[in-house]
Protein backbone atom coordinates (compact mmCIF):
# COMPACT_ATOMS: atom_id res chain seq x y z
CA UNK A 1 0.00 0.00 0.00
CA UNK A 2 1.78 3.35 -1.13
CA UNK A 3 1.75 6.58 1.17
CA UNK A 4 -0.55 7.93 -1.21
CA UNK A 5 -3.65 5.78 0.03
CA UNK A 6 -2.91 6.25 3.40
CA UNK A 7 -3.57 9.94 2.80
CA UNK A 8 -6.70 9.55 1.33
CA UNK A 9 -7.60 6.67 4.13
CA UNK A 10 -6.48 9.28 7.00
CA UNK A 11 -8.21 12.31 4.84
CA UNK A 12 -11.69 10.26 5.17
CA UNK A 13 -11.07 9.56 8.73
CA UNK A 14 -10.99 12.87 9.40
CA UNK A 15 -13.79 14.08 7.60
CA UNK A 16 -16.08 11.08 9.26
CA UNK A 17 -14.62 12.66 12.27
CA UNK A 18 -15.45 16.52 11.51
CA UNK A 19 -18.93 15.04 10.21
CA UNK A 20 -19.91 13.86 13.28
CA UNK A 21 -19.02 16.46 15.83
CA UNK A 22 -22.28 18.04 15.58
CA UNK A 23 -23.98 14.34 16.52
CA UNK A 24 -22.30 14.69 19.36
CA UNK A 25 -22.63 17.69 20.48
CA UNK A 26 -26.95 17.60 20.06
CA UNK A 27 -27.04 13.83 22.08
CA UNK A 28 -27.33 15.69 24.83
CA UNK A 29 -30.80 17.90 23.53
CA UNK A 30 -32.04 13.64 23.06
CA UNK A 31 -33.19 14.83 20.15
CA UNK A 32 -35.25 11.35 18.78
CA UNK A 33 -36.41 10.77 14.87
CA UNK A 34 -39.56 9.33 15.31
CA UNK A 35 -40.34 6.21 12.93
CA UNK A 36 -43.08 8.05 10.81
CA UNK A 37 -41.27 11.61 10.62
CA UNK A 38 -40.52 10.80 7.16
CA UNK A 39 -39.44 15.00 6.38
CA UNK A 40 -36.34 14.25 9.47
CA UNK A 41 -35.69 10.73 7.73
CA UNK A 42 -34.86 12.42 4.44
CA UNK A 43 -32.46 14.88 6.14
CA UNK A 44 -30.85 11.75 8.03
CA UNK A 45 -30.10 9.52 4.80
CA UNK A 46 -29.05 12.26 3.20
CA UNK A 47 -26.51 13.40 5.15
CA UNK A 48 -25.15 10.08 5.47
CA UNK A 49 -24.95 10.27 1.56
CA UNK A 50 -23.21 13.45 2.03
CA UNK A 51 -20.15 11.94 4.75
CA UNK A 52 -20.12 8.83 2.22
CA UNK A 53 -19.65 10.97 -1.02
CA UNK A 54 -17.30 13.18 1.01
CA UNK A 55 -14.76 10.56 2.01
CA UNK A 56 -15.53 9.03 -1.47
CA UNK A 57 -14.17 12.18 -3.36
CA UNK A 58 -11.55 12.81 -1.06
CA UNK A 59 -9.83 9.46 -1.55
CA UNK A 60 -9.89 9.47 -4.91
CA UNK A 61 -7.94 12.31 -5.45
CA UNK A 62 -4.42 10.02 -4.73
CA UNK A 63 -5.66 8.49 -7.95
CA UNK A 64 -6.30 11.25 -10.40
CA UNK A 65 -3.15 13.44 -12.21
CA UNK A 66 -2.33 16.19 -10.07
CA UNK A 67 -4.29 19.03 -11.97
CA UNK A 68 -7.97 17.16 -11.26
CA UNK A 69 -7.28 16.93 -8.21
CA UNK A 70 -8.78 20.54 -7.34
CA UNK A 71 -11.82 20.01 -8.95
CA UNK A 72 -12.48 16.42 -6.99
CA UNK A 73 -10.96 18.37 -3.34
CA UNK A 74 -13.75 21.02 -4.33
CA UNK A 75 -16.74 18.17 -5.08
CA UNK A 76 -15.49 16.81 -1.46
CA UNK A 77 -15.64 19.96 0.22
CA UNK A 78 -19.49 20.75 -1.23
CA UNK A 79 -20.23 17.12 0.48
CA UNK A 80 -18.39 18.28 3.53
CA UNK A 81 -20.33 21.69 4.27
CA UNK A 82 -23.55 20.06 3.38
CA UNK A 83 -23.22 16.69 5.80
CA UNK A 84 -22.49 19.19 8.86
CA UNK A 85 -25.15 21.64 7.72
CA UNK A 86 -27.61 18.36 7.28
CA UNK A 87 -27.15 17.35 11.23
CA UNK A 88 -27.79 20.89 12.11
CA UNK A 89 -30.98 20.67 9.85
CA UNK A 90 -31.99 17.87 10.72
CA UNK A 91 -32.20 18.78 14.52
CA UNK A 92 -33.93 21.93 13.88
CA UNK A 93 -37.14 19.76 11.70
CA UNK A 94 -37.33 17.20 14.50
CA UNK A 95 -37.10 19.47 17.06
CA UNK A 96 -39.67 22.30 16.15
CA UNK A 97 -40.78 20.80 13.14
CA UNK A 98 -39.83 24.15 11.07
CA UNK A 99 -37.96 24.59 8.10
CA UNK A 100 -34.25 25.21 8.90
CA UNK A 101 -33.90 28.76 6.23
CA UNK A 102 -30.80 30.23 8.28
CA UNK A 103 -28.86 26.75 7.79
CA UNK A 104 -30.37 26.35 4.17
CA UNK A 105 -28.82 29.21 2.94
CA UNK A 106 -26.19 29.49 4.71
CA UNK A 107 -25.82 26.35 3.18
CA UNK A 108 -25.85 27.24 -0.14
CA UNK A 109 -23.94 30.66 0.31
CA UNK A 110 -20.92 28.36 1.19
CA UNK A 111 -21.82 25.35 -1.33
CA UNK A 112 -22.88 27.33 -4.37
CA UNK A 113 -19.97 29.17 -5.28
CA UNK A 114 -18.13 26.04 -5.15
CA UNK A 115 -19.97 24.53 -7.25
CA UNK A 116 -19.62 27.07 -9.65
CA UNK A 117 -16.08 27.46 -9.54
CA UNK A 118 -16.06 23.90 -10.77
CA UNK A 119 -16.80 24.88 -13.91
CA UNK A 120 -13.72 27.21 -14.02
CA UNK A 121 -11.44 24.72 -12.84
CA UNK A 122 -12.27 21.52 -15.23
CA UNK A 123 -11.58 24.50 -17.92
CA UNK A 124 -8.45 25.35 -15.98
CA UNK A 125 -7.22 21.79 -15.94
CA UNK A 126 -7.49 21.33 -19.73
CA UNK A 127 -6.43 25.19 -20.89
CA UNK A 128 -5.45 29.18 -20.52
CA UNK A 129 -8.94 30.20 -19.17
CA UNK A 130 -9.75 34.12 -17.99
CA UNK A 131 -10.25 34.63 -14.46
CA UNK A 132 -13.49 36.54 -15.79
CA UNK A 133 -15.12 33.92 -15.86
CA UNK A 134 -14.59 33.15 -12.53
CA UNK A 135 -15.72 36.22 -11.24
CA UNK A 136 -18.68 36.56 -13.58
CA UNK A 137 -20.11 33.00 -12.04
CA UNK A 138 -19.44 34.26 -8.61
CA UNK A 139 -21.27 37.72 -8.93
CA UNK A 140 -24.31 35.66 -10.30
CA UNK A 141 -24.12 33.59 -7.53
CA UNK A 142 -24.47 36.24 -4.77
CA UNK A 143 -26.76 38.30 -6.27
CA UNK A 144 -29.19 35.38 -6.20
CA UNK A 145 -28.45 33.98 -3.13
CA UNK A 146 -28.67 37.42 -1.44
CA UNK A 147 -31.36 38.27 -3.72
CA UNK A 148 -33.19 35.07 -2.13
CA UNK A 149 -32.88 35.46 1.28
CA UNK A 150 -33.52 38.95 1.55
CA UNK A 151 -37.04 38.00 0.29
CA UNK A 152 -37.13 35.11 2.68
CA UNK A 153 -36.45 37.10 5.78
CA UNK A 154 -38.51 40.00 5.40
CA UNK A 155 -35.73 42.22 4.42
CA UNK A 156 -37.23 43.20 1.19
CA UNK A 157 -40.10 42.27 -0.16
CA UNK A 158 -41.15 38.70 -1.41
CA UNK A 159 -41.26 39.43 -4.96
CA UNK A 160 -38.15 41.56 -5.26
CA UNK A 161 -36.19 39.10 -3.24
CA UNK A 162 -37.33 36.56 -6.38
CA UNK A 163 -36.65 39.00 -9.16
CA UNK A 164 -32.88 39.66 -8.33
CA UNK A 165 -32.34 35.86 -7.26
CA UNK A 166 -33.66 35.05 -10.84
CA UNK A 167 -31.86 37.78 -12.50
CA UNK A 168 -28.38 36.45 -10.73
CA UNK A 169 -28.87 33.23 -11.53
CA UNK A 170 -29.64 34.00 -15.49
CA UNK A 171 -26.75 35.90 -15.32
CA UNK A 172 -24.98 32.24 -14.67
CA UNK A 173 -27.16 30.37 -16.94
CA UNK A 174 -26.17 33.32 -19.45
CA UNK A 175 -22.24 32.49 -19.13
CA UNK A 176 -22.31 29.02 -19.18
CA UNK A 177 -24.82 28.63 -22.41
CA UNK A 178 -23.51 31.90 -24.18
CA UNK A 179 -20.69 33.63 -22.80
CA UNK A 180 -16.75 32.69 -22.16
CA UNK A 181 -17.17 29.71 -20.29
CA UNK A 182 -18.75 27.99 -23.07
CA UNK A 183 -17.09 28.96 -25.56
CA UNK A 184 -13.83 28.19 -23.95
CA UNK A 185 -15.67 24.70 -23.24
CA UNK A 186 -16.91 24.19 -27.04
CA UNK A 187 -13.42 25.31 -28.37
CA UNK A 188 -10.37 24.07 -26.66
CA UNK A 189 -11.77 20.95 -24.34
CA UNK A 190 -11.44 17.67 -25.42
CA UNK A 191 -14.70 15.13 -25.80
CA UNK A 192 -14.62 14.29 -21.94
CA UNK A 193 -14.62 17.53 -20.72
CA UNK A 194 -17.27 18.91 -23.02
CA UNK A 195 -19.92 16.21 -21.96
CA UNK A 196 -19.28 16.87 -18.57
CA UNK A 197 -19.39 20.36 -18.92
CA UNK A 198 -22.42 19.83 -20.94
CA UNK A 199 -23.94 17.72 -18.59
CA UNK A 200 -23.25 20.43 -15.85
CA UNK A 201 -24.40 22.94 -16.99
CA UNK A 202 -28.10 20.99 -16.93
CA UNK A 203 -27.86 20.48 -13.09
CA UNK A 204 -27.33 24.38 -13.04
CA UNK A 205 -30.47 24.59 -14.96
CA UNK A 206 -32.46 22.16 -14.41
CA UNK A 207 -31.91 20.69 -11.08
CA UNK A 208 -31.36 23.99 -9.47
CA UNK A 209 -34.83 25.20 -11.26
CA UNK A 210 -36.39 23.02 -8.37
CA UNK A 211 -35.32 25.77 -5.36
CA UNK A 212 -36.56 28.96 -7.40
CA UNK A 213 -39.88 27.02 -7.81
CA UNK A 214 -39.98 25.80 -4.07
CA UNK A 215 -39.70 29.48 -3.14
CA UNK A 216 -42.69 30.47 -5.49
CA UNK A 217 -44.66 27.47 -4.74
CA UNK A 218 -44.32 27.31 -0.69
CA UNK A 219 -43.57 31.07 0.40
CA UNK A 220 -44.78 33.00 -2.80
CA UNK A 221 -48.56 31.25 -3.56
CA UNK A 222 -48.13 29.10 -0.16
CA UNK A 223 -49.14 26.20 -2.60
CA UNK A 224 -47.10 23.59 -0.87
CA UNK A 225 -46.47 22.39 2.08
CA UNK A 226 -43.39 22.70 4.65
CA UNK A 227 -42.98 18.98 4.87
CA UNK A 228 -42.96 18.56 0.80
CA UNK A 229 -40.76 21.59 0.09
CA UNK A 230 -37.85 20.05 2.65
CA UNK A 231 -38.07 16.54 1.10
CA UNK A 232 -37.94 18.09 -2.58
CA UNK A 233 -34.86 20.32 -1.69
CA UNK A 234 -33.33 17.27 0.09
CA UNK A 235 -33.89 15.33 -2.57
CA UNK A 236 -32.52 18.09 -5.01
CA UNK A 237 -29.39 18.04 -3.27
CA UNK A 238 -28.66 14.66 -3.88
CA UNK A 239 -28.82 15.46 -7.46
CA UNK A 240 -27.45 19.09 -7.35
CA UNK A 241 -24.00 18.21 -4.93
CA UNK A 242 -23.70 14.02 -4.89
CA UNK A 243 -24.26 13.96 -8.80
CA UNK A 244 -22.99 16.94 -9.78
CA UNK A 245 -19.60 16.01 -8.27
CA UNK A 246 -19.71 12.01 -9.31
CA UNK A 247 -19.69 13.93 -12.84
CA UNK A 248 -16.57 15.83 -11.98
CA UNK A 249 -14.82 12.35 -10.81
CA UNK A 250 -15.78 10.58 -13.94
CA UNK A 251 -13.98 13.30 -16.28
CA UNK A 252 -11.31 13.48 -13.62
CA UNK A 253 -10.79 10.20 -13.84
CA UNK A 254 -11.03 9.83 -17.66
CA UNK A 255 -8.57 12.61 -18.68
CA UNK A 256 -6.13 11.50 -16.04
CA UNK A 257 -6.22 7.49 -17.50
CA UNK A 258 -6.13 8.85 -21.09
CA UNK A 259 -2.38 10.19 -20.44
C1 LIG B 1 -26.53 22.64 -3.07
C2 LIG B 1 -27.44 23.72 -3.14
C3 LIG B 1 -27.80 24.35 -4.30
C4 LIG B 1 -27.28 23.91 -5.63
C5 LIG B 1 -28.71 25.47 -4.18
C6 LIG B 1 -29.13 26.24 -5.19
C7 LIG B 1 -30.02 27.30 -4.97
C8 LIG B 1 -30.61 28.06 -5.94
C9 LIG B 1 -30.33 27.83 -7.39
C10 LIG B 1 -31.54 29.11 -5.55
C11 LIG B 1 -32.15 29.95 -6.40
C12 LIG B 1 -33.13 31.01 -6.12
C13 LIG B 1 -33.57 31.77 -7.21
C14 LIG B 1 -33.12 31.49 -8.61
C15 LIG B 1 -34.57 32.90 -7.06
C16 LIG B 1 -34.65 33.42 -5.65
C17 LIG B 1 -34.74 32.38 -4.66
C18 LIG B 1 -33.64 31.31 -4.70
C19 LIG B 1 -32.49 31.80 -3.82
C20 LIG B 1 -34.29 30.08 -4.09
Amino acid sequence: MSSITTKGVKAALMTAALALAPVAANAADALTLKADDYVGISFWLISMALVASTAFFFIETTRVQGKWKTSLTVSGLVTLVAAVHYFYMRDVWVATGETPTVYRYIDWLITVPLLMVEFYLILRAITAVSGGIFWRLMIGTFVMLIGGYAGEIGYIGAWPGFIIGMLGWAYILYEIFAGEASRVAAEKAPASVQSAFSTMRWIVTIGWAIYPIGYFMGYLNGAVSDESLNVIYNIADVWNKIAFGVIIWNVAVTESEAK
